[in-house]
């Protein structure tokens, strides 16, 4: 850019700053009610917070106006979950001003930095479903598809984890304690969900009614938060739900005395939206989650139906002006609710409902594991919605007829396809009733995608092929490079212009950068200051000392047995044992890294963490091993830490057993940040080989049909065990107390796990393939260039796991909905 063009940008610069400066500290002593001279760091992040949202408020406003004029159809994303991690950078990001910004501020004397740092996740997510859902949010507003997030705003998020004493000791995640400077509480918007009563039937025929009525209620109060796009004045909507109680107080009881008595309704109707069940795929299957789910999905739903009816009047052009998606089966509830709004509130004939249902439904699989699969028995569920129930039954009694008309009466189909499991005691199949009324119903990797076909929804992927479609996951790159990893950022934003942050295929034009002089060294430049910024983090923590220049190993995602993080544990032990019995052999120097949470009552996957730490302890302690091996456990797994180890790693852990792992997304994440994957062919690593290359990516370990051939044949680990003397000695030092001198027994439960109870994950059929592949990782580690150059290449074959290109398959192939227009020169609403 030329001189003047410079200036004219400086001159803009030091207008916005002042103008922000004010903006701040108006909001300080207005808004947050501080005198700048007693303000904490929190008060001032507020202000600032609430600075930069006006700016995002105008935006919103236009982009609301628009979606009316246009009369766009609207896709509404249904989910438990969604994982945000932090908004003001992301937002600051998004509008372009960070320089604006950290200068304001500097000029305040506030440090930016230490904001940043201080705002809480909002961790309303367990893991990869909920943070897809929230990269969907910011592609849906990046890309103008007037989207709207629904879910449920949690009092508690995802637990805190604490390691102590190498365990998991979880507490409760209160993020909302010091406000939240982000949404905005809408208490003209409140719905009446309601709970638990019984039937009456009344007419005959086409008269028939039935009343639901002497149910136990509660309220849905709203809260909005704004969704920035990048690049683009449109914007979004997440709207949560809170529970609140319908009477303030029990006036009698109030009146009688009793003041505790008195609140007590209130404090049990509003356990609905209290905390986050931190389920990672497996069925918790309680009933306040079965609560949960409907609450929110009512209230949605009634949202919904009412802004259609605002600006139209009957039914006919609901599907094409709304669509639903279902996250996983937890919102699945919409079905039997729209069915029960339009029939008994809007009076429409049962064939008419059911046919604009599977018009506007749609739905996701996020994973074939069997315990993930949600089934509520009959009675708890006749229970809390005996009206559902009824309705379920229905649609149940006119699929089977319908299945009956084409494929005779045959009993074994019947049974396997009923929306009734009644195998044992009698339970509704949620994931069924999902594909039963959907038009659309995709898996979330190609791999998985077929599988899914071929597996749990065999039957009626023969009976509607056409419904069955797969969207691999993708990333959004603002959040996930942009934000995460501003060094290389500007690395890309030099080579490749600023365009790759909504084009993530520009990336492709870094094929040519490997060649340029000085390029391969700018990059590692850029990793290694990313490594010093994480061993700081660790030296801070954990007061262990990473050295930058080794290898950065990183696992981190929710602790799993199918994602075996026990088999890099059984690496890190062979690497311990192999550098003890030649400790002059030329090492390259690594660290294991390892964070995740589990489940609270997973005590396998507890055990695991323990032995990472007890592992961690030992090696990390032996003067022998010095700076060749170092293992850490880094507590707390969140979307902000995220954000800062993904860009350090140099090698990204993807060894879930074949066949196991949906998706991922920390995959495509990692490579996104220039880290090369070891990796099985499972999820969307196979699509990942194929966009880097195969030279670019250790792939290992047994097929998905070479696992399904072990398990049919019969898992033999223990002849593994009995042939293998280093994996041998690997396992009899964990089995014998080498880590846990103080309980020598402690790991008995994973040796026999391993070797004796027949392993349902296959680590030792993968072990040797796993270890033999780690060394040509170090080969390749001690060749700086090369490694970097293949580092290069995985970043720029990642174009196609940007979250927009998923977007917008899903909008144009299931949603058929079009971008709302926002922007200059838009004339406002009437
Ligand atoms: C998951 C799958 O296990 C992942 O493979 C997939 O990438 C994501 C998003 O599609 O969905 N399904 C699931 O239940 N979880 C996933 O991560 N679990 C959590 O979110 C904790």
């Amino acid at each position: 850019m030329d001189l003047t063009q410079f200036e004219h940008q400086y001159d803009h610069l030091a207008r916005d700053v002042g103008a922000f400066k004010r903006s701040i500290s108006n909001k300080l002593m207005y808004t947050v009610g501080k005198d700048p001279v007693s303000a904490r760091s929190e008060d001032w992040l507020h202000a600032v917070s609430y600075a930069v949202r006006d700016h995002l408020v105008e935006r919103w406003m236009k982009t609301t106006r628009a979606q009316y004029e246009q009369d766009v159809k609207r896709v509404y994303y249904l989910s438990m979950e969604f994982l945000i991690g932090r908004t003001f950078t992301n937002a600051i990001l998004a509008l372009e001003l960070m320089p604006t910004i950290r200068q304001a501020l500097a000029e305040l004397d506030v440090d930016a930095d230490t904001l940043f740092d201080l705002e809480p996740d909002a961790a309303l997510g367990n893991g990869g479903l909920g943070r897809l859902a929230a990269c969907f949010l910011d592609s849906m507003a990046t890309l103008g598809v007037p989207g709207f997030g629904y879910g449920i705003r949690y009092d508690y998020g995802m637990f805190r984890q604490n390691i102590i004493d190498g365990r998991q000791v979880e507490s409760p995640d209160y993020w909302l304690k010091q406000g939240n400077p982000w949404e905005f509480p809408r208490p003209e918007v409140q719905f009446r969900v309601r709970f638990g009563g019984h039937l009456e039937h009344s007419g005959q025929g086409a008269d028939a009614r039935v009343r639901w009525v002497g149910t136990d209620d509660v309220l849905a109060m709203a809260y909005d938060t704004i969704i920035p796009g990048y690049g683009t004045e449109a914007t979004n909507t997440l709207r949560l739900w809170s529970a609140k109680a319908t009477e303030e107080m029990d006036l009698r009881a109030f009146n009688q005395g009793n003041y505790f008595g008195a609140v007590e309704g209130k404090n049990h109707s509003e356990n609905v939206s209290r905390v986050l069940y931190p389920d990672d795929s497996t069925l918790s299957g309680r009933e306040l989650r079965l609560r949960q789910e409907y609450f929110f999905v009512s209230a949605s739903l009634q949202d919904l139906v009412r802004r259609y009816l605002r600006t139209h009047t009957g039914f006919e052009a609901l599907p094409d002006k709304v669509s639903v998606h279902m996250n996983d089966t937890h919102p699945v509830l919409a079905i039997p609710e729209l069915m029960r709004i339009l029939i008994d509130e809007h009076q429409r004939p049962w064939a008419e409902a059911w046919a604009l249902c599977q018009k506007v439904f749609s739905y996701t699989n996020h994973t074939l594991m069997h315990e993930a699969l949600e089934t509520w028995p009959i009675e708890l569920f006749g229970r809390v919605l005996p009206r559902h129930l009824r309705i379920i039954f229905d649609i149940n009694a006119f699929f089977l007829t319908e299945v009956a008309k084409t494929h005779g009466q045959d009993a074994e189909l019947m049974r396997r396809l009923s929306l009734i499991d009644e195998s044992g005691e009698r339970r509704v199949r949620m994931a069924y009733l999902a594909v039963v009324a959907s038009h659309s119903i995709n898996g979330v990797s190609a791999l998985h995608s077929e599988l899914m076909k071929d597996s749990i929804f065999a039957d009626f992927a023969r009976l509607w092929p056409e419904r069955f479609n797969n969207k691999t996951n993708g990333v959004t790159p603002r959040r996930w490079l942009a934000q995460a990893n501003p060094g290389l950022a500007t690395l890309l934003d030099q080579r490749l212009g600023r365009g790759w942050r909504r084009h993530l295929d520009q990336l492709e034009g870094l094929r040519h950068a490997v060649d340029l002089p000085g390029f391969l060294g700018a990059f590692r430049k850029i990793k290694r200051q990313n490594k010093e910024r994480l061993a700081a983090y660790v030296l801070k923590q954990l007061a262990i000392r990473l050295h930058p220049d080794a290898l950065f190993d990183v696992q981190v995602k929710r602790i799993h047995e199918y994602k075996r993080q026990l088999l890099n544990v059984l690496h890190v032990v062979t690497r311990y044992q192999r550098i003890l019995a030649n400790p002059d052999a030329q090492w390259v120097p690594r660290v294991v890294v390892f964070a995740g949470k589990a489940a609270s009552a997973y005590h396998m996957a507890k055990l695991v963490i323990k032995l990472i730490n007890d592992v961690a302890r030992t090696v990390n302690n032996d003067p022998r091993i010095g700076d060749k091996l170092k293992v850490v456990f880094i507590p707390n797994y969140s979307v902000s830490l995220a954000e800062i180890i993904m860009p350090a790693a140099d090698l990204s852990e993807q060894i879930s057993t074949a066949g196991t792992e949906a998706s991922g997304t920390g995959n495509m994440k990692f490579a996104l940040n220039g880290a090369l994957t070891i990796g099985t062919l499972d999820g969307a690593n196979v699509e990942m080989r194929e966009h880097v290359g195969d030279e670019n990516i250790f792939i290992f370990g047994k097929t998905t049909p070479e696992v399904a051939e072990i398990r049919a044949q019969g898992y033999q680990p223990r002849a593994i065990y009995d042939r293998n003397p280093e994996l041998q000695a690997v396992l009899d030092a964990i089995r014998d107390g080498m880590f846990s001198p103080d309980e020598p027994g402690r790991y008995q439960q994973i040796f026999d796990t391993l070797v004796n109870w027949g392993d349902h994950y296959l680590l030792l059929a993968d072990y040797e393939s796993y270890v033999d592949t780690q060394t040509r990782v170090d080969t390749l580690y001690r060749n700086a260039d090369d490694w970097t150059r293949r580092a290069v290449l995985n970043v720029a074959g990642m174009g196609e796991f940007s979250s927009d290109r998923t977007i917008a398959q899903y909008a144009h192939e299931i949603w058929h909905s079009r971008p709302v227009i926002v922007g200059p020169g838009h004339a406002p609403a009437p």
